[in-house]
């Protein structure tokens, strides 16, 4: 079904000329969907319009967190997107409005504290049904929901609908009074029809609770901070069935002619574009590199002259690609780090030029916003001396930045991507301060930082605004004056090459090895020769072996046991510090015997072997 089977080359190049590039140039000024928009978010609005086309926005959904991207790349999203879904059954039960309220205050702080774009989707769970799913069908799937009775005043359906908007506007609320401009992004995949709101039989029905859904929101509750955000499904499942019923080869007409049915109108939209799995950062549907442009194309006839982003994606477009070609996604929001992004992706993307990131925005609003900072060097899996000069950057988007100070975090090597600004804050007291970096004429703060003792440190730079707002940089961990014996050498497992072995030993802490899900299950490495050694280090991730042996042989065949973890007590990235009496052995194998969680495969970032650790991980 897709273009390029029936397109010959050269028309194929022309299309990509007239629908690609052409494409991203040409949009009209955008008035809010909603005339009394606040200012705040009429700014932001009129900022995505002054780069749409020329530029790209980074995003990121909580489900991958902008915490571990920044670990990553030492950049955060532009734009960071939550849920205001509470998922936890029954709906507005404790639980759900627990996790709803998170999201609330994740967009606010996201704004009022990190001045970055708060976006918010909904998965609405059936109304009426306190276990009730977006989802239709299938086995995590709920019932249909008659649209045609959903949108009309009086019915079950319409009475559940008005109870679970108000009820999610009550929330809402709570933005709309601290002034943070949101994009709004509900009846997500609108045409997809795996959620039950897409109505394949009468599409205007869905269009109709677009718009049921923005009057109250709008008119009633007076929510004007909401920019509206119109998102298709990569495949238009009305349109698919249709094309079965009729025996029809596919046409962009009639698939244009399909989706538009589901638009609202440009009157209830601000934004528009589509989500797009699977992808990759080349294309979707592999080998078929050609869908984004068409992607492009056919949300550009849906809603003609919206501005147009990548909702909702798995993986980064290619930035190289869409800078020499288009199309000009406003912002691309990826929904996993890891997969189709892997840490190399993602440190490469969020710092090429075609993609902005959080601290390249402008200040969108009135307010005070932390500063930001990113450690240059040292970086990650780093190994140094006993003396090393730090490297960061930082700056400030109200230009307040104050000093940059460096720390050694009480380590080693908890998860610090999993942590956020209150957990780095409690850590601050019982770090160790090494001192303020000095501005460089080339605009990096700078520390010779000496006599550093043998051990692992965990490194993070501060940076202070003069209004006392700060920001923790990614943290990088380092290894001083001892040598990793296993980095880069031969792995093996029992689960087979293709749970990664060999990234539990390639210095990488955001990759590793993940093993088979059932029984006990191995990693080893060879260490090319007989090495002494008298330490291990392991990085776990969430899914850790509560007990675990660390095995040593001569030649990979005969194991002798030299150290067993009975009862390990579980901590997200928790690195284990293992040393024993010094062997000396070729071979070095991690036998986990009893998970620590009930799901997931056993988890190793990072295996280290040295000859030793000092006790050490802090300066005197
Ligand atoms: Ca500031
Ligand atoms: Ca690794």
């Amino acid at each position: 079904m897709e273009l390029q089977r029936f397109m010959n080359p050269l028309i194929f190049v022309s299309f990509l000329l007239v629908f690609g590039l052409a494409g991203s140039s040409t949009a009209t000024a955008v008035e809010p969907a909603d005339p009394d928009l606040i200012p705040e978010a009429r700014k932001v609005l009129d900022y995505l319009q002054s780069v749409y086309g020329t530029t790209t926005l980074t995003g990121m959904a909580s489900y991958g967190g902008w915490r571990p991207v920044y670990e990553m790349s030492g950049r955060a999203p532009a734009i960071y997107g939550n849920d205001a879904f509470g998922w936890n059954k029954p709906k507005w039960g404790p639980s759900y409005c627990n996790v709803l309220q998170k999201a609330i205050d994740s967009a606010r702080d996201w704004w009022l504290v990190q001045g970055g774009i708060p976006q918010l989707q909904f998965h609405w769970g059936k109304p009426g049904d306190p276990n009730g799913s977006a989802w239709v069908g299938g086995n995590k799937g709920t019932g249909p929901v008659d649209m045609g009775r959903f949108i009309t005043p009086g019915t079950a359906e319409h009475t559940a609908a008005m109870e679970d908007l108000k009820r999610t506007a009550d929330y809402l609320e709570q933005l709309a009074k601290a002034r943070v401009p949101v994009l709004w992004r509900p009846f997500h995949e609108i045409d997809g029809g795996w959620f039950w709101w897409t109505d394949k039989e009468h599409p205007q029905n869905t269009a109709a609770a677009w718009r049921m859904m923005f009057d109250y929101f709008v008119k009633q509750r007076k929510l004007h901070n909401l920019i509206w955000v119109y998102s298709a499904g990569v495949h238009c499942g009305a349109y698919q069935q249709w094309l079965r019923k009729e025996k029809r080869t596919p046409t962009l007409a009639d698939e244009i002619a399909f989706r538009k049915r589901y638009y609202p109108g440009d009157k209830y939209v601000d934004l528009a574009g589509i989500d797009i799995y699977p992808n990759s950062a080349q294309g979707y549907g592999n080998p078929m590199n050609d869908t984004y442009p068409k992607a492009y194309q056919i949300m550009k006839q849906v809603a003609p002259g919206r501005i147009l982003a990548l909702c909702e994606t798995a993986a980064l477009v290619d930035p190289e690609k869409l800078h020499k070609e288009g199309p000009g996604w406003l912002y691309v929001l990826p929904w996993f780090v890891g997969g189709a992004n892997p840490p190399d992706w993602i440190r490469h993307s969020f710092n090429h030029v075609q993609y902005l990131t959080l601290d390249e925005l402008p200040p969108l609003g009135t307010h005070n916003v932390a500063p930001h900072v990113r450690l240059l060097h040292p970086t990650d899996g780093a190994g140094i001396g006993s003396s090393v000069e730090i490297k960061a950057v930082a700056g400030d988007r109200n230009g307040n930045l104050k000093d940059v100070e460096f720390f050694l975090l009480p380590g080693p090597w908890k998860d610090w991507a999993m942590r956020d600004r209150k957990d780095f804050e409690e850590l601050l007291p019982s770090a160790v301060n090494l001192g303020a970096g000095q501005l460089t004429a080339g605009g990096e703060y700078t520390l010779t930082w000496s006599d550093i003792s043998p051990g692992l440190y965990d490194l993070v730079a501060v940076a202070r605004d003069t209004e006392g707002m700060q920001t923790f940089s990614n943290v990088a961990r380092v290894v001083a004056g001892v040598k990793n014996l296993a980095r880069g050498k031969t792995a093996t497992t029992s689960s087979g090459p293709k749970s990664g072995p060999e990234k539990a030993f390639d210095g990488d802490l955001f990759q590793g090895w993940s093993g088979d899900k059932q029984g006990e299950q191995w990693l080893a490495v060879d260490l090319g020769s007989e090495q002494a050694f008298g330490a291990v280090t392991i990085t776990w991730w969430k899914a850790y072996a509560r007990t675990y042996a660390v095995e040593v042989s001569p030649d990979g065949t005969q194991w002798r046991e030299v150290f067993r973890q009975p009862k390990k007590s579980g901590y997200i990235g928790d690195t284990d510090v293992i040393r024993f009496p010094p062997v000396k052995a070729r071979h070095v194998r991690l036998k986990c015997i009893e998970r620590g969680t009930d799901w997931g495969g056993y988890t190793v970032y990072e295996l280290g072997v040295y000859e030793s650790v000092p006790e050490t991980t802090r300066v005197k």
